[in-house]
């Protein structure tokens, strides 16, 4: 029965046996990495129907990686299906929360102990510097499964004093549920890291999943499929499909059995997979997209941590960061002294091979993207922006750019206004003291997902972060993202938050319970 296969999986004794995997393989980075490349449905490993692939590409080289499992309809189908079965008939729904958390827990710990594996096949798959996809790609994913574990039995309801029935009593109480299946659409630029940030507060609820990685980065979703099945979590609770926005992710969007869509992506994908959700049942949707985030940085600052941190902003994992500073503003009495000092630093980078431990940067996630990256820079030089260093494709094979610096941008201009994912500062001078100037101009995007600030007046950066309009404001840092601080956008950057306790009511619903007595 359930209770006894669930203790066998709980320690692991059925799992490894039962589960037959065709790996793509490849001797890399000093190790062999053993790359499940199908699609993962019902706790299987299976071709797509009619059996279509498509090739993964290393960006540093523009070599194929291993040919990877094109999914359809039928297949979404087929995994919507299992996941329902999952939530409704398997163990997942009748297990105990605190059962639950220990699986999650166990899973954190199967990535750590894969965790080189996991960050080299993400440095091959998307091209993100080794040292960081251990750090941060693959360490937030780690950390965040034990965050959500760990909320697994915290889930708790409120009770409520409501109106007596009199002579008789009354009292509500609350139950927060999980919503059933769920299915997650993500974006390529922390491939393992938005899997985790939405896949964890999901199961942590206790609803089941069905994943579409992007199509150019799906190895290390499809790598964590199977460690989920050695963590013993039972079949049909994740699956994941590799294949195209255009048919898997509508689809999904479109399915009548899918009770929430959790996406990170663009603005425009953003909107249609709305208007999909509405229109097929209504699902619950949250939307973690584009962003132009401001930076400003005063005349009063801490200058090397504004260099440093000013640079992290645009420059960390290649630019191709959600909340990475699309505009920098900085006053007019450092201006000059500070890009200087930028271009002192970008002198001093590493651009190479991710792999190479003394890498700083490494290679734009595919080529479409790096050709978009070039238009951008294009443009902005039409624009009469200036060009301080960088806007071209590094001369060796790969998708490498140069890191780049734009100043004089004016607030009309096209790189003003649009974000470029990509390692491209954006510079904009504001006068000496304009406090309440620069704000207007910081907040005159459609777009508030992130932003920042660099003051030693405490007063300033008070007033400066009351007035930004961003989900997030670093004061005196930034990037500083942590799995307990809730993340996610205003405006047209979306809605809905990813990680901390808010993320995990994206993924419940709550019931009131009436008792007359
Ligand atoms: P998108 O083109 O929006 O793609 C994101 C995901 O949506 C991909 O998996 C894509 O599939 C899929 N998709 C495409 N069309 C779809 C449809 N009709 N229905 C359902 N799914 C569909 O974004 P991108 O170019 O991959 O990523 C870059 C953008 O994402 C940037 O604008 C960036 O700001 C944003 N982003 C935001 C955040 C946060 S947290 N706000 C984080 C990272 C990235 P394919 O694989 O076929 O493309």
């Amino acid at each position: 029965d359930f209770i006894q296969m669930f203790v066998r999986r709980l320690r692991g004794e059925d799992q490894e046996e039962e589960l037959v995997i065709d790996y793509a393989t490849k001797d890399v980075n000093n190790m062999t990495l053993k790359m499940p490349y199908q699609c993962f449905i019902n706790g299987k490993f299976e071709d797509a129907e009619d059996e279509k692939v498509y090739n993964t590409i290393n960006p540093t080289d523009g070599s194929v990686i291993c040919k990877v499992s094109y999914a359809s309809v039928g297949d979404v189908d087929r995994a919507v299906a299992a996941a329902k079965d999952a939530f409704e008939n398997g163990p997942w729904g009748r297990m105990n929360p605190r059962d639950r958390g220990s699986l999650l827990y166990k899973l954190a710990d199967l990535m750590e102990e894969h965790q080189e594996e996991l960050a080299t096949i993400e440095s091959i798959d998307s091209g993100a510097v080794y040292t960081l996809a251990l750090k941060t790609h693959v360490g937030m994913s780690i950390q965040t499964f034990r965050y959500f574990a760990g909320w697994c039995d915290k889930i708790q309801g409120k009770t409520i004093p409501i109106n007596q029935a009199r002579p008789n009593r009354n009292l509500t109480f609350t139950k927060r549920e999980p919503l059933g299946v769920c299915a997650i659409v993500i974006p390529w630029n922390y491939p393992l890291m938005m899997l985790a940030w939405k896949s964890a507060a999901c199961l942590a609820a206790g609803n089941t999943l069905v994943l579409k990685p992007a199509q150019v980065t799906p190895l290390t979703a499809l790598k964590f499929a199977e460690l989920s099945v050695k963590a013993g979590i039972p079949k049909g609770v994740i699956n994941i499909l590799p294949g195209s926005g255009g048919m898997v992710g509508q689809r999904l969007s479109d399915h009548p059995d899918i009770r929430k869509l959790g996406f990170t992506g663009s603005t425009p994908i953003g909107k249609q997979i709305m208007k999909s959700c509405a229109v097929s049942n209504l699902k619950k949707v949250s939307l973690e997209l584009g962003g132009k985030s401001p930076l400003i940085i005063f005349g009063d600052c801490d200058m090397d941590k504004a260099v440093r941190m000013g640079m992290s902003s645009v420059y960390f994992n290649k630019g191709e960061n959600c909340i990475a500073a699309g505009r920098l503003f900085v006053e007019e009495c450092i201006h000059d002294e500070f890009i200087s000092r930028v271009v002192e630093e970008i002198k001093k980078m590493k651009i190479g091979d991710p792999l190479d431990r003394s890498t700083d940067h490494g290679p734009q996630n595919h080529k479409a993207h790096l050709d978009k990256l070039l238009e951008y820079c294009e443009v902005g030089l039409k624009e009469g922006a200036t060009l301080v260093c960088g806007g071209r494709q590094v001369d060796r094979p790969g998708f490498f750019m140069e890191p780049t610096v734009f100043t004089g941008v004016e607030d009309h201009m096209f790189i003003a206004k649009e974000e470029s994912f990509g390692p491209v500062m954006v510079v904009s001078k504001f006068k000496d003291g304009d406090v309440d100037g620069v704000l207007h101009r910081a907040n005159d995007t459609e777009y508030g997902l992130a932003s920042g600030v660099f003051t030693r007046d405490i007063n300033k950066a008070m007033y400066v972060s009351e007035r930004l309009d961003a989900g997030t404001v670093f004061v005196n840092t930034y990037n500083k993202t942590d799995v307990a601080s809730p993340f996610g956008g205003f405006k047209q950057s979306g809605f809905g938050k990813d990680l901390g306790e808010d993320a995990l009511s994206e993924y419940l619903k709550t019931k009131a319970v009436t008792v007359e007595y």
